[in-house]
């Protein structure tokens, strides 16, 4: 049972829910039988936190991430005897990470529980992340008793109010006997269109109290489907054009849609480029993959796609990042033929004003790709040739740097090392420039990134991934600032024995703020030096394996060695602080900066 398997239920399919009368299977595609009801509604008398687990269950989630509170006792105790995996975290921030990872992928909502007030608002970054990525997830929080409302009693705090503009829905359950309805609604509202997070508030009362009530029906994303007039619209378009270049992004993928998309790429001997962070959806040893257009781009692959003639973007909004700071393409008229793909209405034509619009999520167009058929003559096939090249080369060798320790060659040794379905994970800093351009993803489904740049992703995503599935190797890059947001869930990593392996990449500094410094006020560093404790001591300490590298030719070794530890490990890396991207120093960028200011 592959269980990153995106938009199948069926992955989910062999757990069994334990309600009153027997068990019955969860998860499964909505057919007939399963649309009958899943409880006797004339018997069920069942707790709000009972009725709420069950929902839980019946629509597949299996895994749990949560901080316990007082506020949702009813919920905890319901999880004692029921069929779901509950990971406890060090803090919210980190359980809502996690469940943000087991959304992106797997493609169903990730589920995170915290308490209210404190709790909720340390979650917010998860929240946060799952609406910038459009992940699916749900995040049920904690409320003061209904009888208390509006006076703001302990922790109470107006939801709607507080997380509006970052969720997708924020609703509030006031009784017990909605529940299902309520659920059901936040599993389609999460993944429908373009997906992204639930916020659902549970007063205390309110989950304590029982009702009979009926469950809801199993839940299954909703496909979104392009239309033949469109499909056959765009062939005309491939017809006509001379250069074509595909970018994929965004979430609502598959393994299957990735395989479908090489097919329609092979065809049509198509250059195919990802967007930031979402390198996992091209093999990048396949011979149309162009390279990964995130920050800081091959120069060659940039002038590829301002060059096309029709542009097709695949699931990607081509947002800031993507579009090099909004200016690959003119707004609102791009300059080129541009096909936008995206499921949900509301992007198409919201920042980019398309030729052809396709309202469809990459699942269902991958799938219609099929049946497209490539113009007998492609005239763009060496291009198509040369952009892999441009990549090969790009990617190949790692690049000369000050210091002792080298990432770049670390990533080499790491993409030759790793199997193709290791995931890796990162947050936010320069340090993932070199995972972005040397390592070479070559799955769906194998990388855990923040495309909304948010530091201290990297540890919870890993914990999910692993505990999604403890087979896969799962491997987390984390600067040293990045690393001490969320890394005392190294602590649950060891808790419940998932061997992740922590790559802290430590230069001493917030790395990516001093080189915007020094761009901007050469010279003047402020706010961005840190003292850093022994990180390899710190994962003993947590129960786990540690070890320094303080020299490139070392880190073999010590990778293997974390490897045979069989536990969470840490591996300490002591990076120069000159070596502050794949392609400069922190030296350059200032004596420039000064030259400009000088001149
Ligand atoms: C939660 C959060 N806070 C602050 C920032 C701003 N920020 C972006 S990168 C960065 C520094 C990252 O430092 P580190 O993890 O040590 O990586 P480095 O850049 O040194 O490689 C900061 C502070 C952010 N993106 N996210
Ligand atoms: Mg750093």
């Amino acid at each position: 049972m592959p269980p990153f398997c995106a938009g199948n239920s069926a992955c989910f399919g062999a757990a069994l829910v334990k309600i009153a009368g027997g068990e019955k299977p969860a998860g499964g595609a909505a057919s007939p039988e399963q649309e009958t009801t899943v409880t006797d509604a004339r018997t069920n008398d069942r707790t709000g936190g009972e009725i709420l687990t069950d929902q839980l269950l019946i629509h597949g989630a299996r895994h749990v991430f949560c901080v316990p509170g007082e506020s949702y006792l009813a919920v905890l105790d319901a999880f004692h005897d029921r069929d779901l995996a509950i990971t406890v975290c060090r803090q919210e921030g980190g359980a809502a990470i996690m469940a943000e990872a087991v959304g992106k992928l797997t493609g169903r909502p990730g589920i995170c529980f915290v308490t209210r007030g404190p709790g909720a608002t340390n979650a917010s970054p998860g929240i946060h992340i799952a609406r910038q990525d459009s992940t699916p997830m749900i995040v049920f929080v904690g409320q003061v008793a209904r009888g208390m409302r509006n006076r703001e009693a302990f922790q109470e705090l107006d939801y709607p109010a507080v997380f509006g503009s970052i969720a997708k829905w924020t609703t509030e359950i006031n009784d017990a006997a909605r529940i299902p309805e309520i659920v059901s609604r936040a599993f389609y509202t999460a993944t429908n269109g373009r997906p992204g997070p639930v916020v659902v508030a549970l007063p205390e009362d309110m989950l304590v109290e029982s009702a009979v009530v009926e469950d809801a029906a199993p839940f299954e994303p909703i496909e979104t489907w392009p239309g033949l007039t469109d499909m056959t619209r765009l062939q005309k378009l491939l017809w006509a054009a001379h250069r074509p270049v595909v970018l994929l992004g965004g979430s609502r993928w598959s393994a299957a849609a990735c395989a479908a998309v090489m097919r329609f790429a092979e065809r049509f001997a198509v250059p195919v480029a990802t967007t930031f962070r979402r390198t996992h959806l091209f093999d990048a040893l396949h011979r149309c993959y162009a390279g990964d257009f995130g920050i800081g781009p091959n120069p060659k692959l940039r002038a590829r796609i301002t060059a096309a003639d029709l542009l097709i973007l695949v699931g990607t909004r081509l947002g800031e990042m993507s579009s090099q700071g909004y200016s690959v393409l003119g707004i609102p008229n791009p300059g080129k033929t541009l096909v936008h793909v995206y499921p949900g209405a509301e992007e198409l034509g919201r920042v980019y004003r398309p030729n052809l619009g396709i309202n469809a999520a990459p699942t269902a167009f991958a799938a219609a790709l099929e049946g497209l058929q490539p113009p007998q003559d492609i005239c763009w096939r060496d291009e198509t040739a040369a952009a892999h090249a441009d990549y090969l080369a790009w990617s190949e060798t790692a690049t000369s740097l000050p210091g002792a320790v080298n990432l770049g060659a670390v990533m080499t040794f790491l993409r030759e090392r790793l199997p193709a379905d290791a995931v890796i994970c990162n947050g936010a800093g320069n340090y993932a420039a070199w995972v972005h351009r040397f390592y070479r993803f070559r799955q769906f489904a194998t990388q855990l990134a923040p495309t909304c740049g948010s530091m201290g992703y990297g540890v919870p995503a890993a914990v999910a991934a692993q505990t999604l599935d403890p087979s896969r190797p799962v491997v987390c890059f984390a600067g040293d600032g990045c690393f001490l947001m969320t890394g005392q869930e190294f602590a649950t990593a060891v808790q419940y024995n998932r061997p992740i392996i922590v790559i802290v990449v430590d230069n001493g500094m917030y790395g990516t703020i001093r080189m915007h410094q020094e761009r901007e006020y050469p010279g003047r560093i402020s706010a961005t030096t840190l003292t850093n404790p022994d990180f390899a001591a710190y994962a003993r300490a947590f129960g786990g394996f540690g070890a320094t590298v303080e020299q490139t030719a070392d880190f073999p070794a010590a990778f293997e060695a974390a490897q045979r530890a069989g536990k969470p490990a840490i591996l300490h890396l002591k990076i120069d602080p000159e070596a502050i991207t794949p392609a400069t120093t922190l030296g350059a960028i200032r004596k420039a900066a000064l030259e400009q200011k000088n001149r």
